[in-house]
Parts: C-alpha cells; sequence; structure tokens
C-alpha cells in the first residue's frame, strides 16, 4: 500500500514528505495506522549523524499511539480496531532478559532492530523499489507502519492519541527512572539537570514518589515555569553559581541529593551529577545519551565512598505491561501530559518540529495525522 511518510535520505538534511510503499503483516505482525507521535531528541540524535547505529534512507519517530487496521498470521494478543503504543523496546516475555527481573531489556529481535530491519530480516518500506530502513522498530514518521506483536503495547480506547504518544517515550522514560530504576522514597531530596522532554518527566515523577526537594537543573531559564509547575522546588542555573557547582549543590541539599539524574546527555553534567549524590548512598541515574565516543569519567574514590552509577533506557519499564498502566495513570489524571505538548502540526510541518527543538523553544512537539 501506498503511505505518508517523513523519509530521513541522508544524515545532516531536512527530512522528505513523500509517498512511501508499505507491504502488509507477515507472521507475528501488525499493521498499525499512526494517529499521532511525538518528535524526541533521540530523532534529531538520529538525524543528525552523531548516532553511530544510524541507517539511512529510513523512516524515524519512535513516540507514536495508533490503531490496528491488520494482523498477520499467528498474531493472538492483538486483533483489529485496538489501540495501541509502539515500542522500540519490545517485551516478548520468553526471552532470557525478560525472564530476568532486573531488567527490561529485551532481546528478542534486538539484532534485527538495530539493523533497521523486521525480525525476518527484511524491510516493509521501499521507495521506488528501493528499500527504506525501520528506524527502533517503529517508524511513527510514517501514517502506516508494520510492527513485531511484542512491541506494541494495547492502551485504553479512549486515550487520546495525539496525548499518550508521549507515553511511548518521554513520559515513560521521565517517570519510569524514578520508578522502575532509581525506586525513589518517600521525603528524599532529588536533583534533575536538564528540563527537557525528559527531564520534566523525571521531575513529575518525583513528585508522584513524594520527594522532598527536587531541584531542576538547566542552563535555560525558559524552563522554571514549566518545571516548577511540575513539582520542582528549587531551580539552578549554572550559569549563575559562582565557584563550582558540585559544592554549590552538595550545600544547597545539605550533604548531596539522595538521587541525581541526567537528563542532557552531555558527559561533563553526567559527572557533576554522580559527584553531587550523597556520600555513603547517593544513587546517579544516567538517562541522556551521549554523542558517539564519548566517556564519562570521575575519580574512583566517588564510588569507594558509597555514590553509585546506573543508566536507564525506556525507564525501565516493560512496555506492554506498564505503558497501559501509564496510560490508565493519564486518564484518571494521576500525571500531567497536556501543557508538555506545547506544539501540534501536520506531517508537512514536522521539519519545523526539528527547529523548534533546536531552538530550545519546545517542550514536545507532535505531528497529528
Ligand atoms: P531536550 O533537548 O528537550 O532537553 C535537554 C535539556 O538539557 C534542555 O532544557 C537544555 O537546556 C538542558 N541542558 C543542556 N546542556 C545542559 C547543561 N550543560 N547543564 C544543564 N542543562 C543543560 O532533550 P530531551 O528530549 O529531554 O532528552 C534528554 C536526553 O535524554 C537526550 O540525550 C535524549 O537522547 C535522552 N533520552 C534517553 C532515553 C533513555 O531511554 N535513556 C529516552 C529518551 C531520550
Ligand atoms: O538492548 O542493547 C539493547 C539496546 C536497547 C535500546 C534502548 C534504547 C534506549 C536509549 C535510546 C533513547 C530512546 C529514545
Ligand atoms: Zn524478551
Ligand atoms: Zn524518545
Amino acid at each position: 500500500m501506498d503511505v505518508r511518510a517523513a523519509v530521513a535520505f541522508e544524515a545532516g538534511k531536512p527530512l522528505e514528505i513523500t509517498t512511501v510503499q508499505l507491504e502488509g503483516p507477515r507472521a507475528g505482525e501488525v499493521l498499525v495506522e499512526i494517529k499521532a507521535t511525538g518528535v524526541c531528541h533521540t530523532d534529531e540524535f538520529t538525524l543528525s549523524g552523531a548516532d553511530p547505529e544510524g541507517i539511512f534512507p529510513a523512516i524515524l519517530g519512535h513516540e507514536g499511539a495508533g490503531v490496528v487496521v491488520d494482523v498477520g498470521p499467528g498474531v493472538t494478543s492483538l486483533k483489529k480496531g485496538d489501540h495501541v503504543i509502539p515500542l522500540y523496546t519490545p517485551e516478548c516475555r520468553e526471552c532470557e532478559y525478560c525472564l530476568n527481573p532486573k531488567t527490561n531489556l529485551c532481546q528478542a529481535i534486538r539484532t534485527t532492530q538495530g539493523a533497521g530491519l523486521m525480525p525476518d530480516g527484511t524491510s516493509r518500506f521501499s521507495v521506488n523499489g528501493e528499500k527504506v530502513f525501520h528506524y527502533m522498530g517503529t517508524s511513527t514518521f510514517a501514517n502506516f507502519t508494520v510492527l513485531p506483536e511484542i512491541a506494541l503495547a494495547k492502551i485504553h480506547p479512549d486515550a487520546p492519541f495525539d496525548k499518550v504518544c508521549y507515553i511511548g517515550c518521554g513520559v515513560t522514560t521521565g517517570i519510569g527512572a524514578v520508578i522502575n530504576t532509581a525506586k525513589v522514597e518517600i521525603g528524599s531530596k532529588a536533583i534533575v539537570f536538564g528540563l527537557g522532554g525528559i527531564g520534566l518527566n523525571v521531575i513529575q515523577g518525583l513528585r508522584l514518589a513524594g520527594a522532598d526537594m527536587i531541584v531542576g537543573v538547566d542552563l535555560n531559564p525558559g524552563k522554571v515555569e514549566m518545571a516548577t509547575r511540575f513539582g520542582m522546588t528549587h531551580f539552578v542555573n549554572p550559569k549563575e553559581v559562582e565557584g563550582e557547582l558540585v559544592p554549590y549543590l552538595v550545600n544547597l541539599t545539605k550533604g548531596g541529593a539522595d538521587y541525581t539524574f541526567d537528563a542532557t546527555g552531555n558527559v561533563g553534567v553526567m559527572r557533576t551529577a554522580l559527584e553531587c549524590a550523597h556520600k555513603g548512598w547517593g544513587e546517579s541515574i544516567i538517562i541522556g545519551v551521549a554523542p558517539a565516543g564519548a566517556e564519562i569519567s570521575t575519580r574512583p574514590f566517588q564510588l569507594v565512598t558509597g555514590r553509585s552509577w546506573r543508566g536507564t533506557a525506556f525507564g525501565g519499564a516493560r512496555g506492554r505491561t506498564d505503558v497501559p498502566k501509564i496510560v490508565e495513570w493519564y486518564m484518571e489524571g494521576k500525571i500531567e501530559i497536556d501543557p508538555m505538548i506545547t506544539h501540534t502540526m501536520g506531517l508537512e510541518g514536522i521539519n519545523e518540529a526539528f527547529d523548534l527543538m533546536h531552538r530550545g523553544e519546545s517542550i514536545r512537539s507532535v505531528v497529528v495525522y
């Protein structure tokens, strides 16, 4: 079938809106009509060429929501008409990783997904007979896409697509980092570096978890209003701190934070985040994705004296199990999403979403098909 898609033909070039051919679902696969998709920093990272695993031409996008229109042979958990959120971290419930409660990194389709292909090693997308690669197993910058059954979470049928698409990455990553990865306790002190689309969700996760002190750190003072609305109790702009940032933050938190989170992707910030975690027990969680070749460093004594460094992908969430629950939290008003969606546009306007992100003017732009 012909579908409309924003195709990344080359790194560093704007997406091209064009007609693409999509093959129907094969065994274990599902055809989904994408109704809305967020544009995340990670799409920009890949489009810019900074992603060492970036493959072109490809259909990017990994923060979607839509409706099942067809299922391939052997699909049992989904049917036509179901509302779904695509999962770039699938959940097969059978692999060694899914069976280990310590991780959410299902490996069932990891190799082919990383190569921009469906699990049988082929692509469903082409332009004039030339192969176009999938991206993160999701490719939500197309109005129809094909995914493995294990990479789809079935959600509440009344959930608004243009809001809950954000649960496909940013919301789950931020809230999950707090609840699943850090397991923050009531009364904790926390510091969040980077108040963008991920950091704001870390902040609302901390509020949900009952943290007492939620310090936000960002170079852009334009982020303060939104972060305060979501639960930030103190703001620090590193540009306005005289002297070193670490002792300033340790002093502010009276000894260091119980939990710190990097949501910038900057390795210098990651070091600061580790070092302002409390001696003896502070945990620092890396969420940000650093550029190719970047490395983190600190003095080992920081770890010897009880701080720990950890990381999280998709907020440690098991998508088919956890994403429907987060959608319910949104429907019940336990979490907020709407104010973070600062811009919406049609597919034709998708490059503007990247421009807004570069200028630091958006939290989330959502493309509505
Ligand atoms: P964003 O661009 O919306 O936000 C980043 C924020 O960091 C901005 O507000 C910016 O002003 C601030 N910032 C930049 N440099 C800073 C510095 N030196 N000190 C303090 N603040 C600084 O990006 P986002 O969408 O929130 O994504 C954040 C990171 O999370 C990215 O690296 C992204 O790739 C990554 N990410 C990771 C996962 C995961 O599963 N681990 C999932 C999604 C996104
Ligand atoms: O299992 O080896 C693996 C890779 C899992 C990929 C998880 C990606 C999470 C970080 C990328 C940002 C997503 C928007
Ligand atoms: Zn698995
Ligand atoms: Zn994302």
